[in-house]
């Protein structure tokens, strides 16, 4: 995969904060050598976040997001700065710029309190160092024993430049922003691994989806055979093969006629499963699916979606997910709706909380919204987990995950 082709979702984030006029548009373009962010004298010219994919050698591909000041005023400036705040969520790796001269603000402190809340890794910049150099360097030591993280002077427009920026960046950077992998640590070498795809006709034209593409990838990188059928012909496959598959994993809609072709002792799981675990944390996603079972008519669930895609007839968060847990509930729930980047403040208000499968969103992203909610007391699950349970098949699709089997009371490996 081109670094122009990674899809977003899989690029480290690493997102500029600082007060407005700051320097961080003018850094994003120093650090990528493309005037992508408008740059002025005017403050707050910057006012949504842009994201930039590039190359950032030798960590890979990664988006650089620009954001708006964090001490914008007014009530239009409130929400702009608030809108920053909310790209924390997503960000693997936080640069705050503090201008050369200026003493950090208190919009300043506030971010980096919330850096430390998390546990974001950050980098200081002391932009605009070419005004005094030494100066700069000076009130970078000073900043990084404040903070408790390293400050970089650097300059946008002339020496010191931003070359030891961008190194500190990359030192900084944590080293896989999706350190759980699809499978890899399922599988060993020489190991064989089945795929079962389905080509309905609301498959896309011409090729495989992004998660059947990175099973491939990873399944090979590991040294493993990956042997990719349809469902139909899966049965002659697996006697073809003459050998006992090491895992099978499956796209969830013909989950049911998979499990009867593969004897019960083959792992057997679904893409969607194995995406749930990447991206979030399956454990609690599990253990939101155990409070389906709880729920009661009237309560109150959220269902988010991390974008606004276009919805189809029998849509899945509208639509087909609402009917089957009214059906599972035997009564009337009060859905709710969240689409983008916006999560309701009040998830206490929530008996449950339904998310989409994040394909959009990074991990970091998913991560964020699940503490959320675990700090809410709300348990929450995601589409796969959720489709998984209400159609009975959640035991099976864990067998590879037997310590997780037992959340859902010992029933699976
Ligand atoms: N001398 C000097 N001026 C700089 C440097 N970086 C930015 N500037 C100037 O500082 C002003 C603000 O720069 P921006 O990059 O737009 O700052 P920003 O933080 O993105 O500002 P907002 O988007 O308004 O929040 C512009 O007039 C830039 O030309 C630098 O390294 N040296
Ligand atoms: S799963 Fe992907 S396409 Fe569906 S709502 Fe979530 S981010 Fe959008
Ligand atoms: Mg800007």
């Amino acid at each position: 995969m081109t670094a122009q082709r990674t899809p977003s979702s899989q690029r480290l984030h690493i997102a500029f904060f600082g007060r407005r006029n700051a320097g961080k548009s003018s850094l994003i373009n120093a650090l990528s050598q493309q005037a992508v962010s408008l740059v002025s004298p005017v403050a707050g010219t910057t006012t949504d976040p842009v994201r930039r994919p590039m190359e950032l050698h030798p960590l890979g591909p990664v988006v650089l997001i620009d954001t708006a000041g964090i001490d914008d005023e007014g009530e239009l400036g409130r929400l702009r700065a608030a809108r920053s705040l909310q790209i924390l969520d997503e960000t693997d790796l936080a640069v705050l710029a503090v201008p050369a001269g200026e003493e950090p603000g208190e919009a300043d402190a506030r971010l980096v309190e919330e850096l430390k809340r998390r546990g974001t890794p950050a980098v200081g910049a002391v932009t605009m160092a070419d005004r005094d150099p030494a100066g700069a360097v000076a009130q970078a030591e000073r900043l990084a024993e404040r903070f408790g993280f390293p400050f970089w002077a650097c300059s946008s427009v002339g020496p010191p430049g931003v070359a030891a920026l961008r190194q500190r960046i990359i030192a900084a950077a944590p080293v896989d922003p999706s350190e759980v992998p699809l499978l890899a640590d399922l599988i060993a070498p020489g190991d064989l691994v089945v795929l079962v795809v389905h080509l309905d006709a609301g498959a896309p034209k011409g090729r495989l989806i992004l998660p059947q593409v990175q099973a491939i990838r990873e399944a090979l990188d590991a040294g493993a055979v990956a042997v990719t059928v349809r469902e139909p012909d899966l049965a002659g496959a697996l006697r073809a093969l003459g050998r006992r598959p090491a895992l099978v994993v499956t796209d969830s809609q013909v989950f049911g006629p998979v499990s009867k072709v593969v004897p019960s002792e083959i792992p057997l799981t679904s893409f969607s499963i194995l995406m749930a675990r990447h991206k979030g944390d399956l454990a609690e996603l599990v253990r939101g699916a155990r409070a389906i079972d709880k729920l009661r008519p009237g309560d109150r669930v959220l269902i988010a979606e991390t974008c606004t895609h276009h919805q189809q007839k029998d849509d899945i968060g509208t639509v087909k997910i609402p009917r089957w847990l009214q059906e599972r509930v035997g009564g009337k729930l009060q859905f709710e709706w969240a689409h983008g980047r916006e999560m309701p403040a009040d998830l206490e208000a929530y008996r449950l909380i339904v998310h989409c499968g994040g394909c959009m969103a990074n991990r970091r992203l998913m991560l964020s919204r699940i503490r959320r909610a675990q700090a809410a007391g709300v348990p929450i699950v995601n589409y796969g987990v959720c489709i998984a349970h209400l159609h009975g098949i959640l035991p099976r699709a864990l067998t590879p995950f037997p310590e997780l089997g037992e959340l859902m009371g010992g029933s699976a490996g």
